[in-house]
């Protein structure tokens, strides 16, 4: 049995990083599509062939499963993709739906951090609008944070003044909860939660999407419940430079705490 999880970067490890602590007992493929890397600033239509092309290539190594562990690639191919290959295929969604629920209470506000091309989708609209009665929820792009990422830039002191940059304009005190809508941005928690308020909690839909692929892979009768938690780490460039960077950065995600603020997208 095994488990394909892509995304244009490093940001699905922080979703293969729940699925080894739920699910450890199957076996992953990890494919980044390093020739694109990042996605969120680029065309619609760019987008959906680098998709395609790359899971084609996943498909052709055997997967049993897909995770399109990427917000932005989901938003764009993800219903294309269920229409092309029968293996069961699960996507990303921003946790706004229970972000919105969990606030209801307290009369604060919600915003949401993604990538441009992820909040400028219908798919994105649409939730929002289904969700959002009240009129709570704010977005915020964060056009460049995919590349600090990926350039494994996690030093406090330089992120920190570009949160509070992108920030400056905010009253936080209106603000409950704040939903990572990218699957890179966990990578920046602990940085976040240093310099938030406390009273705002961060959520991701990371939980969420591995609770579907279980449910899933029973549904199709396909886990076998036999693998070892194996990683086989892919790139479509090919670069070995990125094949150790996946492993670092896979590494780092593991060794955080995130499980103090998680819920559970429905
Ligand atoms: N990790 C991707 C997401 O969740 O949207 C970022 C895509 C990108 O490359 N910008």
């Amino acid at each position: 049995m095994k488990i394909g999880f892509f995304d244009s970067g490093i940001g699905g490890l922080t979703v293969l990083a729940e699925a080894l602590r739920r699910l450890p007992a199957e076996d992953y493929l990890y494919m980044a599509d390093t020739l694109h890397v990042p996605y969120g600033n680029k065309s619609k239509d760019e987008v959906r062939s680098f998709i395609l092309e790359t899971v084609k290539t996943m498909a052709e190594e055997g997967i049993d499963a897909l995770v399109v562990a990427c917000n932005t690639a989901t938003s764009i191919g993800v219903a294309e993709l269920r229409t092309l290959y029968s293996f069961p295929i699960v996507g990303m969604e921003p946790a706004v739906k229970p972000a919105v629920e969990m606030n209801r209470m307290t009369g604060r506000r919600v915003l949401v951090f993604a990538t441009p091309l992820t909040l400028q989708m219908p798919k994105y609209y649409a939730l929002v609008s289904r969700v959002d009665e009240e009129g709570i929820v704010d977005s915020l792009p964060l056009p460049e944070l995919v590349s600090y990422c990926e350039n494994l830039q996690f030093d406090k002191r330089v992120m920190g003044e570009y949160f509070r940059d992108k920030l400056s304009g905010y009253d936080l005190n209106q603000y409950g909860i704040i939903v990572l809508g990218c699957t890179h941005y966990p990578f920046y928690r602990e940085i976040l939660r240093e310099m938030l308020p406390p009273h705002i909690q961060i959520v991701d839909g990371n939980a969420g999407t591995v609770k579907r692929l279980s449910a899933l892979l029973n549904r199709y009768g396909i886990s076998e419940g036999r693998g070892s938690g194996s990683v086989r780490f892919m790139c479509t460039g090919g670069e070995a430079a990125y094949m150790d960077k996946m492993q670092t950065a896979l590494a780092i995600i593991r060794g955080m705490d995130v499980q103090n603020e998680e819920i559970h997208n429905s």
